[in-house]
């Protein structure tokens, strides 16, 4: 059996379908979550869905996920923007990092066009809104299966 997919998301991210509809789509987040445990299942992963406000409990989890999971989909939020410590934390590992956004974050403000997340992620996803999770989700499933050809 696979090891789950972790699929971390950071602050604010709990508002979701709450406010800026226009920006993050009507969807919330635990409807989200919703529809990505059954594609989990039919690709062959469990989904371990986790959401936090806190900086520190993102990394605890990416440092957890290396050992505990198959690979990464990370969502951090605001921090996307702030964090060496995130970046560090997907640095140390050894599972592939996927970021995603709902936003296009290069469309946005221009403290939104940094990212300490994208040079240390195997690859990063945005603009596609709620559906950017199931996009995630498939592009972890064939990039594991890659990896265990080698
Ligand atoms: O587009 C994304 O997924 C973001 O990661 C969302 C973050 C934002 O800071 C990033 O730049 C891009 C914001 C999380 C959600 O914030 C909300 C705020 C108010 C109402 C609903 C959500």
């Amino acid at each position: 059996m696979a090891k789950p997919i972790y699929i971390l998301n950071g602050p604010n991210l709990n508002l979701l379908g709450q406010r800026e509809p226009g920006i993050y789509g009507a969807d919330s987040l635990d409807a989200i979550r919703d529809r990505c445990n059954p594609l989990g299942e039919e690709l062959g992963f469990v989904i371990d869905f986790r959401q936090s406000n806190h900086e520190g409990e993102l990394v605890d989890w990416i440092q957890q996920a290396d050992g505990a999971s198959s690979g990464v989909i990370l969502n951090a939020g605001g921090y996307t923007h702030t964090s060496v410590a995130l970046h560090d934390a997907v640095r140390a590992g050894s599972v592939p990092v996927i970021e995603l956004h709902l936003s296009n974050i290069h469309a946005r403000e221009d403290f939104r066009q940094k990212s300490y997340i994208s040079p240390v992620a195997s690859g990063v996803i945005f603009g596609f809104g709620a559906n950017g999770y199931q996009l995630a989700i498939r592009a972890m499933a064939s990039l594991l299966a890659e990896n265990s050809k080698t």
